[in-house]
């Protein structure tokens, strides 16, 4: 009797009581989505008032909240992964909680006092760029002594006024970010803290897992697409290199050197679309220069949003909510500081649609606009599945979709807008038009494949803060062919004056989204019933193209990226051979020109 009381009051065996079921997995999904969404609206509800009005009070706000997230996270994660084992899980189950793993770029340690560190740090350095201005010597003239922000430093380089007026201005600028360094140090720190509680080596090693494949699969993905364009971007480089040696003299941009940094045009010679001038290939063709129509038109920040918005609708996808206009910024305010790098929203994960934006009246700014609204039209696609797979395929689609969109902004289209005045008809019209995509599209890929190989050694510990600024000049030289125009030391910390670094988004997504955004553009042409060359077609007012598109937009993250491509390309892999094809007559153009010159660097 006693020995049948003492059975039947013994527990079950420890391993049975506890294993989770498929069905507890489900149920913890559903919270895990509920409880996300609650915080991740509060979380982006105080960012955008952050990042629309940087004050103590705002940044104090928005780090209180993204503590809670990131404690939330960490607690979640870890409780996951003991679902990871379960026999029997759905799919849809199962992809969730993989996705759980990557839902933040920097995960915190679960030890409070460092995780509210992290959450400081990190509102804090977003903030230091987004105040930042470059006030000149008091010795300095007038023009000069005032105090500058990015977007004024960086018009003196969109101009290309002289040697030293542009390197005044990029190394104003690279002085904002001086200070950051210690804080930046800490951040990699602790976000590696928090990254080896999750399972992972490091946090480059995580930003790398997050594609579908094992990390180390992707960084061979991103060096075989790297490798597949760069001969063309050298062939670019070395006939850039020549047309600025011309004008600058053979002193100061030897052909046989990287270029000096702040002659492309832009603060980090990211895109050299501001020296078509002085690269075109051929004078006397049509004017291809919009910029001067948007403002001889009297466009406003308004119109500009609007024609981007048209040519959405133009592909059969829904006008942009009325909340959109009410709640967007559009114009950089003139009383405080905002964080004017342009960004999309959806605040509610509900169709809260916005942008953010400083606008300028110009090409440069008519493009980003359909960038942005190309993260709109994914959102407003997939807002109502879970919260988990409220995102892009991966992060390159995302970026990718506005850019595709883009490329069909044909010289037609913008003669039939009045933005230009003729159509170029021979092949020096259509060298000088791919000239001028080219120093957007294929100057920006080895800046979108070096960022995070940067921020990856930074992570891995490989370059530790004693060499931040060396190895992003070595990186910068070896990817780009560029060098620093004047001498840098450790006490600089270049990568900090580039929006992403201090703010923590990772980068490679824009190197991916450059290459993905031809593969789209090919596809959704094939669906068109395009015929002839990829850089003669345009999806301008195609619906089938735009049902193609919305497919895709719609899974938003709730498929493996390879399926989201097949069902927009019928192919699994990125490939690069789309963009190369679109740029083949300007491939063969450079060649040409480059035949008695030493390329490279
Ligand atoms: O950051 C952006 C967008 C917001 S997602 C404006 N871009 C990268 C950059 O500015 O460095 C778009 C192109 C690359
Ligand atoms: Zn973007």
């Amino acid at each position: 009797m006693l020995l049948a009381l003492l059975l039947a009051a013994a527990p079950a065996p420890a391993a049975a009581a506890m294993a989770p079921t498929a069905a507890d997995a489900k149920a913890f999904v559903a919270k895990v989505n509920e409880d996300l969404k609650k915080l991740w609206v509060r979380q982006a509800t105080a960012e955008w008032i952050k990042s629309t009005y940087i004050t103590d009070d705002t940044e104090r706000n928005a780090a209180a909240i993204d503590e809670e997230v990131m404690a939330f996270l960490g607690k979640t994660v870890k409780e996951a992964a003991k679902f990871r084992a379960v026999k029997g899980l759905e799919p849809d189950v199962e992809r969730s909680i993989n996705l759980l793993r990557f839902a933040q770029a920097l995960p915190a340690p679960s030890d409070a006092a460092k995780r509210e560190a992290l959450a400081t740090i990190k509102a804090k350095l977003e903030g230091m760029y987004g105040k930042g201005k470059y006030c000149g010597k008091d010795d300095a003239p007038a023009d000069k002594k005032k105090c500058r922000d990015l977007q004024q430093l960086s018009a003196v380089l969109a101009k290309g006024g002289s040697y030293e007026d542009q390197l005044e201005a990029w190394a104003g600028w690279h002085t904002i970010s001086r200070d950051m360094r210690t804080d930046y140090a800490r951040l990699v720190d602790l976000a590696n803290e928090g990254t080896k509680e999750v399972g992972f080596s490091n946090t480059g090693e995580l930003w790398r897992a997050a594609y579908d494949m094992p990390a180390a699969d992707f960084e061979k993905e991103t060096d075989r697409l790297w490798n597949q364009v760069k001969p063309l971007y050298d062939d670019l480089h070395c006939y850039v290199r020549g047309q600025l040696s011309k004008k600058y003299g053979a002193q100061k941009v030897p052909l046989d050197q990287p270029i000096p940094a702040h002659l492309l045009g832009n603060m980090w010679a990211q895109e050299w679309g501001n020296i078509y001038p002085l690269v075109e290939p051929y004078k006397g063709q049509p004017s291809l220069d919009v910029t001067a129509s948007l403002k001889k038109l009297k466009y406003d920040e308004k119109k500009l949003v609007k024609l981007g918005e048209s040519f959405f609708t133009s592909m059969g996808m829904d006008p942009l909510p009325a909340s959109f206009w009410e709640r967007s910024q559009f114009k950089k305010p003139q009383d405080r500081d905002v964080v004017c790098h342009a960004s999309a929203w959806d605040v509610t994960f509900a169709n809260d649609l916005r942008i953010k934006m400083c606008i300028k009246i110009d090409e440069e700014d008519l493009i980003t606009v359909h960038h942005e609204l190309g993260h709109d039209y994914y959102f407003m696609n997939y807002y109502t599945l879970p919260v988990l797979f409220q995102q892009g395929a991966n992060d390159g689609f995302h970026e990718a979709i506005g850019d595709a969109l883009t490329l069909s902004i044909t010289p037609e289209y913008l003669k039939k807008l009045g933005l230009i005045a003729a159509v170029p008809k021979d092949d020096k019209g259509l060298i000088n038009l791919q000239m001028k995509d080219a120093l957007e599209k294929i100057a920006f890929l080895p800046f979108g494949r070096m960022i995070d190989q940067w921020r990856w050694d930074v992570f891995s510990g490989k370059t530790p803060p004693a060499e931040y600024n060396q190895h992003w000049w070595e990186l910068r030289a070896k990817y780009q062919g560029l060098r620093a125009p004047i001498a840098r030391t450790e006490a600089d910390f270049d990568p900090g004056a580039k929006y992403h670094i201090p703010a923590n988004v990772p980068y490679m997504r824009y190197f991916l989204a450059r290459i993905l955004q031809f593969q789209f553009h090919r596809a959704m042409c094939k669906a068109s019933g395009h015929q002839g060359p990829l850089y003669t077609c345009s999806i301008y007012g195609n619906k089938e193209a735009g049902a193609k598109l919305k497919a895709m937009l719609a899974m938003g993250a709730s498929k493996p990226w390879q399926d989201a491509l097949f069902a927009m390309t019928g192919e699994r892999e990125m490939d690069a051979t789309a963009i190369i094809e679109y740029f083949a007559p300007l491939s063969g153009w450079l060649k040409e020109q480059n035949r008695n010159l030493r390329c490279g660097w």
